[in-house]
Parts: C-alpha cells; structure tokens; sequence
C-alpha cells in the first residue's frame, strides 16, 4: 500500500531544485518505501519566477505567503529552502500546525533559536530532519561504516577543508535573492554556517561530539553593496575560518573553510587518523572512498606488512551503501543522489518509527559547535561547546 505525502515547499533556489529533484526521484528508486511525495504546491514571492518554477518541476499550485502554505489542509510536510533568517519562524508555524519539517542546513541563525526550534518540533512530535546531504554520498557513509565497525582503532585525527572561490571578487554585492548567504542579516554567518556547519556534522556523525573549539575567522572584503538598499554596507560573514577542535573521544580536529581559495569549487575532504588505519575523502573524487588499514589481509596481525598501502574502494557495488538502488556495479551516482537518499531514509524513518539522522535537535548540536566558532574567533580563546 502507498500512501500520496503532499509536499509544501518554501523557496525555489538552488536548494529547491536539489529538493524537489528528491522528491520526484524517489519513489522510482526507492519504490519499497510507503510514502510517495506529491510536488502540491511551492511557495515564493517573485510570482514569474514561481510559475515558471513550478511548471519546470510539477508542482500542482502555488503561494506567495509562506503562512498561507503552511494553513492548508492539504500539505503534509512543509520544506524549507530559504535563507537561514528565516527558518526558525516557519519551523515553528509549521510544527505547530502538525506539519512534517525538513529544514535546508544550518538548522538555524544561532543557538537560541535552533532551541526554541527543536523545543516547538518535540512539544508537536512531528517528524523532522535538516538537509546535511554529505552524509549520504556512499563513500561517506561506507566510511560511517568502517568508522562503526572498529577498523580505524582508537582515534587519534580528523580534518576538513570545505574551500570555495567565488566571493573573491570586491564588486560581488551582499543580500538578495543568490548573495544572501554574503549578507550576516540573513545567513547568520558566512562560511561558519554555510560550509564547516557541513564538515562539523559529518565530522560528529563519524566521530563523536566537539567538545571545545578555538578559532580564527577573517573578513576579507569589508563592504559590499547591498542588493536590496544599492548602498555600501560593512559585511558582518566571516569569509573564511580556522579552527582546532578536541573530541570527547580524546582525538583532536582541524578545520578551514574559505570562499578565497583561487581555484577551488568546492574542495570538500576529510580524513581521519586512528591506531589501526585511516580513512580519506574528497568530493572531487566522490565515488572513491581512500582506506589504509594497519593490518595484513592475509593473517589479520596488525602490522605494517610488505603490501601495505592505501586503497581506493570504488564505492558502486551493490554491497555499498544505497548504490543496491542504482545501476549496476561501476557506474557512477553524483551531488544530486545524496538528497535522494537523504529523502529516502527520511521516508523510512517515518514507516519504521525511528527518525534518520540528523533530526533538528541534532543539527542543534552543529549549531552549538557554529557559535562556539565564532565565539571563539571573537574573543581569541578556546570555547566549550556544551557538548559531551
Ligand atoms: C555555498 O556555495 C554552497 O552552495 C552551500 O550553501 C551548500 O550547502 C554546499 O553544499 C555547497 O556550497
């Protein structure tokens, strides 16, 4: 038996795209999950913009106010894809209207509203979960699974890039509908939020809490138009950030992030160190997974063993995670598959009762290390995370 889940989606950016293109898909390759996502109806202000994004899509209707959306009786879950600024008031509207919430990453501004966000989704017990698709490209969570399985031995380092390049530019403006993330006013922060938010929550789900955090972040370019007023406006986003972190498990942790590096897209890696073997990462590279492991393959000894070296697991075999549900072993999956996963897994949580990972009281986590950071670059010293 399928059971039609009707989708309310509020914003059509880049990140609506990624949504919806999940929900269309993922009854096709999921086709055992119960719930089948209907495009009901999308929500923005820019009517032509919205019509036209609506036809390309298939959404069946349209609304120009998000509360309008959330009232009606026929949508089940309400999706949010628009700037950080504003998840937190419709979170809570559409919590307290007993409407399932996905959330587009970061969770929220800071701390104190991802809080009253988490407190309005478990007062409603709605089911919810925030958009960290990393975590559902199959080398990422076949490293989850190495990571669980023991073959790393005690940990001792992880590190993460997350490295763009497209704000070098002095005449980039802040704020509007594509360079919001540029203005503080509606991100909350610059590459903090938006790209090591990414890496932390990555960096927990493998290997456990950040405990505490010191880090430096700059602002490259000062002043930038904003869009919506024409004037110079001081910028209030860190451009890029640098931060050690420690783990309750003991290992210790880099980050960087930046939008500054010249010639980086998107140079997305990490790598984890422990006593029996480590793991590496690169989104360039994404179907490979890289392994060493400190043991022979024949005898089991840990050592380091005349063959010994790194491996390149190419992650397309149908014993690999999700890759069962694509095509057959070899060929490849992209960016746009994590959502469709994430989705996927969302959907199965539902049926077996057991929300996926991360819920919003997880992303609040992220959140807490996310304001630990800036705390810690604005005061020059290390700050505990109140995780442990
Ligand atoms: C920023 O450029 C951005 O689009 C982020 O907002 C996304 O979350 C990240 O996955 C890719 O980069």
């Amino acid at each position: 038996m399928t059971k039609p889940l009707n989708i309310g989606m509020i914003g059509y950016g880049f990140m609506g795209k990624a949504h919806s293109n999940a929900y269309r898909r993922v009854a096709n390759f999921f086709p055992e999950l119960e719930y089948r996502p209907v495009l009901k109806a999308v929500c923005a202000r820019d009517e032509v913009q919205l019509a036209q994004f609506a036809s390309n899509w298939g959404y069946e209707s349209v609304e120009t106010d998000w509360r309008a959306l959330i009232a009606r009786d026929d949508i089940d879950a309400v999706d949010i894809c628009v700037p950080n600024n504003l998840h937190h008031d419709i979170a809570i509207a559409a919590a307290e209207a007993g409407k399932w919430v996905l959330c587009e990453k970061p969770l929220s501004m800071d701390v104190a509203e991802g809080e009253a966000m988490v407190a309005a989704i478990e007062k409603a017990g709605v089911p919810n979960m925030v958009w960290y698709n990393y975590r559902r490209v199959p080398a990422i969570s076949l490293a989850k699974q190495i990571v669980d399985e023991g073959r790393l031995g005690r940990p001792f380092h992880y590190r993460a890039l997350f490295l763009q390049d497209w704000t070098i530019a002095e005449d980039i403006p802040q704020g509007g509908a594509a360079l919001w993330r540029l203005d503080a006013g509606a991100a909350g922060s610059g590459v903090t939020g938006d790209l090591i938010a990414h890496c932390l929550d990555t960096a927990m789900w493998l290997n456990g809490p950040i405990t505490s955090v010191v880090a430096s972040t700059e602002t490259f370019v000062k002043e930038r138009i904003h869009q919506e007023t024409g004037v110079p406006t001081p910028v209030g986003i860190d451009d890029a950030c640098m931060l050690l972190a420690r783990f309750a498990n003991g290992s210790m942790g880099t980050f960087e992030s930046t939008r500054y590096a010249r010639g980086h897209k998107a140079l997305k890696t990490f790598e984890m160190n422990g006593a029996d073997g480590s793991v590496f990462f690169d989104l360039h590279d994404d179907q490979y997974l890289q392994l060493f492991e400190y043991r022979s393959k024949q005898t089991g000894e840990k050592t380091e063993g005349h063959l010994n070296g790194w491996r390149k697991i190419h992650v397309t075999n149908a014993e690999h995670p999700y890759m069962d549900h694509w095509w057959v072993p070899g060929l490849t999956i992209g960016y746009e598959h994590s959502f469709v996963h994430a989705l996927a897994d969302f959907l199965r949580g539902v049926e077996t009762g057991k929300l996926t990972e991360p819920t919003f009281g997880t992303a609040l986590e992220t959140q807490k290390v996310c304001d630990a950071i800036l705390t810690s670059a604005k005061e020059g010293r290390w700050v505990e995370t109140g995780l442990e």
